[in-house]
């Protein structure tokens, strides 16, 4: 049994002081106890925090961050960003989608983000012909996570059309597309793979409702229920106004209206961005306890526009970060961008709070972490007994108090510095750097 002791500690009742953590040998947090000396422990300096759940990746996207900034002939969009990372996405192989999320779930450890949800929809050869191993990509995934010791939830994703009224894939999808039933077997040979591994959680998705058939999505849900897990159901919604003008067109109404009409939504769903639900949709998400997952750096690099993540906060509705296209791996951006929009759009600052909670940074990430856990379906984002011991250590100005400590790390830029990070138990990164990727860079 390994043991750390903080002197600052965030734990679900507030902040704690001088606080022992027994970790098991299967990962999990054993103890947790305030008031305790040091004796003998491995010493974490400054704050420590619960690791953050990163709901969102889309790892092979990080072989191209930054490298769309430059002007196209007539005008850039999300879509025209899609077709550029399409192109890419046409050259990549296992070895090389291995390799690059090896390395992006590396710098998501260094970064604080001690899990992450997995949206994996390459499924397929360049050209679109199947692998051999239908779990080919998936498995090089999982071996990515093992690798880094990242906690992983590998959300499996149902990829089938160009657009809503189930318009054929574009050439370049033809990597994505599965049948229903292709994707319910790989679905449960991954189930059957990884279900009992301490590391892995599986999640299921329907891409989006440009992607799927309306009739998919109960059986989606079926399949979800077809296994003892609680399984999270991710799904893309109202990202882009394209999106919902083409579904209001085919279905006479919003995405998330059409999705609440075709399956009983409840805490399972994680729906991703949310951007342009309505007043009616983000009242239906947040009275079913699904959690939004929002993108912040993705969401303004693509052009989505701005989720009123206030008034849904304020509403019940329950949040989590993710990194999507990972053109930024860094908690403190995720969480300041989140803030910083909804100032933008409303002209006031301290936006993101709650009675009892005035401190933003602490509220942010104390709520994106709960929802992340949620979203992750594992027992993760807070420092329990139970709990995996998912812990980050940052550096902070000694004598500073914590809330505003953590403030100071979220919001002064460069301050974010994660110098431990234990994942699952496992101690991956010492002095900020983790070991794995101080040998490949
Ligand atoms: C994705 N990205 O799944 O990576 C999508 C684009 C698509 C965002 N929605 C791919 N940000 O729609 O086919
Ligand atoms: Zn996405």
């Amino acid at each position: 049994m390994s043991v750390y002791f903080a002197r600052h500690a965030l734990l679900p009742e507030g902040w704690a002081k001088d606080v022992r953590f027994e970790v098991s040998s299967s990962g999990d947090l054993a103890s947790v106890t305030p008031g305790c000396a040091p004796d003998g422990a491995s010493f974490l300096q400054g704050l420590v925090l619960p690791g953050m759940p990163n709901v969102h990746s889309h790892a092979f996207q990080r072989a191209f961050a930054g490298r769309t900034e430059r002007a196209g002939p007539s005008g850039d969009s999300f879509w025209t960003w899609r077709e550029a990372m399409y192109e890419m996405l046409e050259t990549i192989e296992p070895d090389e989608f291995e390799a690059i999320a090896t390395d992006a779930y590396a710098t998501m450890l260094e970064a604080g983000y001690t899990t992450v949800c997995e949206f994996h929809y390459v499924h397929n050869a360049p050209g679109g012909a199947p692998y051999a191993r239908r779990t080919e990509l998936a498995d090089r995934i999982v071996a990515a996570a093992r690798r880094t010791g990242i906690g992983l939830t590998l959300v499996p994703v149902l990829y089938r059309y160009s657009d809503f009224g189930a318009q054929p894939p574009q050439p370049r999808q033809l990597r994505f597309v599965l049948s229903f039933d292709t994707f319910a077997g790989l679905w449960r040979e991954l189930y059957d793979a990884y279900g009992a591994d301490a590391q892995i959680a599986l999640g299921l998705s329907p891409h989006s409702l440009r992607a799927v058939a309306v009739a998919d999505l109960p059986l989606l849900v079926e399949l979800a229920g077809s296994v003892p897990a609680r399984v999270p159901i991710h799904m893309h919604a109202s990202e882009q106004l394209r999106e919902v003008e083409a579904c209001l067109a085919v279905h006479g109404t919003t995405p998330i209206a059409l999705l609440a009409q075709s399956v009983a939504l409840d805490a399972r769903w994680c729906l991703i961005h949310c951007t342009h639900a309505t007043d009616f949709e983000r009242r239906t998400i947040a009275e079913c306890g699904a959690v939004a997952g929002l993108c912040p750096t993705t969401e303004a690099s693509l052009g989505d526009g701005i989720f009123p993540a206030v008034q849904f906060v304020r509403a019940g509705g329950r949040i989590a970060v993710g990194t999507d296209s990972n053109v930024s791996i860094d908690v403190s951006e995720e969480l300041r961008w989140l803030e910083y929009v909804q100032r933008l759009a409303s002209r006031e600052r301290n936006l993101m709070h709650a009675e009892g909670e005035p401190f933003v940074g602490t509220y942010l990430y104390e709520t994106t972490a709960r929802g992340g856990a949620q979203a992750s379906g594992r027992a993760i984002g807070a420092l329990a007994a139970g709990r995996r011991a998912d812990l980050i250590s940052i550096a902070c100005d000694a004598g500073t108090e914590p809330d505003t400590a953590l403030g100071v790390a979220l919001f002064r830029s460069g301050a974010w510095k994660p110098e431990d990070v234990i994942a699952g138990g496992r101690h991956v990164v010492r002095d900020g750097r983790h070991a794995g990727l101080a040998v490949e860079k």
